[in-house]
């Protein structure tokens, strides 16, 4: 098996070819994802997943980073150092659905788990939340098969909207936002927290009032094969 970047011991020179194999493992890993949610949803009449999303890194962002990693940008160094080139994002309605989808993406016998950051138990000092796996899948070309890296982001529709609107804010600062935005930030990361926590009791306590609902439904419902 070769992982992209290192066909045959030499480096892939191609920019197209590099980006058509990042495009496939999206597809593959999009697809994977979709019938899990699928099959969830058919087996407990639930979907743990609200939507997904998909991107390829910018080239301006993979430039970036390689700078900040302190390499030179050649294509090498982008498929070995760069890990989020392919990124898919999870986003879950319940923090208790991350779990779930994680432990249903790492029992994929075709793909293979590198690494894991769980920023849920251990946020990161910015106040991010989410869970993050980074994980290879094989691409079957006509002639081989290529293993290529997907950094899968987990989180809840609450983290993401944090994410999203802290990414933004980050940005216009280019990092360098005055201390007192940096600690209102984390401050909305715990009311984000608390909002979460809070919709997963609610949740909780309406699936067990539903089930006792049930429970006294069948209580009251002739029992079956009785004689009248
Ligand atoms: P963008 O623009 O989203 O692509 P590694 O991948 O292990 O070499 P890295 O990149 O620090 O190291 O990995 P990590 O910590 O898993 O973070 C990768 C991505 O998580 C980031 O990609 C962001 O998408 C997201 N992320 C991490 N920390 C934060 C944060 O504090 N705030 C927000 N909003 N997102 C965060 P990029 O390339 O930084 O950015």
């Amino acid at each position: 098996m070769e992982l992209a970047g290192q066909v045959n011991g030499e480096g892939i020179d191609s920019w197209n070819t590099i980006i058509f194999l990042y495009n496939s493992a999206l597809k593959e890993v999009g697809t994977k994802l979709e019938i899990l949610n699928d099959e969830f949803q058919h087996v407990h009449q639930y979907n743990p997943i609200e939507y997904i999303k998909s991107r390829i890194k910018s080239p301006e962002s993979i430039v970036k980073k390689l700078k900040r990693y302190g390499y030179e940008s050649t294509i090498d160094n982008m498929v070995n150092y760069i890990n989020d080139i392919a990124g898919i994002r999870i986003v879950c309605s319940f923090t208790s659905d991350i779990y779930r989808m994680a432990e249903m993406i790492g029992k994929q016998n075709d793909l293979t788990v590198v690494s894991v950051k769980d920023y849920i138990k251990n946020p990161k000092a910015s106040g991010y939340k989410s869970y993050h796996m980074l994980v290879t899948v094989p691409i079957f070309l006509s002639d081989r098969v290529v293993d290529t890296k997907v950094e899968i982001q987990i989180r809840t529709i609450a983290m993401d909207f944090w994410a999203s609107l802290e990414h933004k804010i980050y940005y216009k600062f280019e990092g360098n936002a005055p201390d007192y935005i940096s600690r209102d930030l984390r401050d909305c990361a715990e009311i984000v927290s608390m909002l979460d926590a809070k919709m997963l009791s609610l949740n909780e306590a309406i699936l067990e009032a539903r089930a006792a609902q049930r429970h006294d439904m069948w209580k009251q419902m002739p029992s079956v094969g009785a004689t009248t």
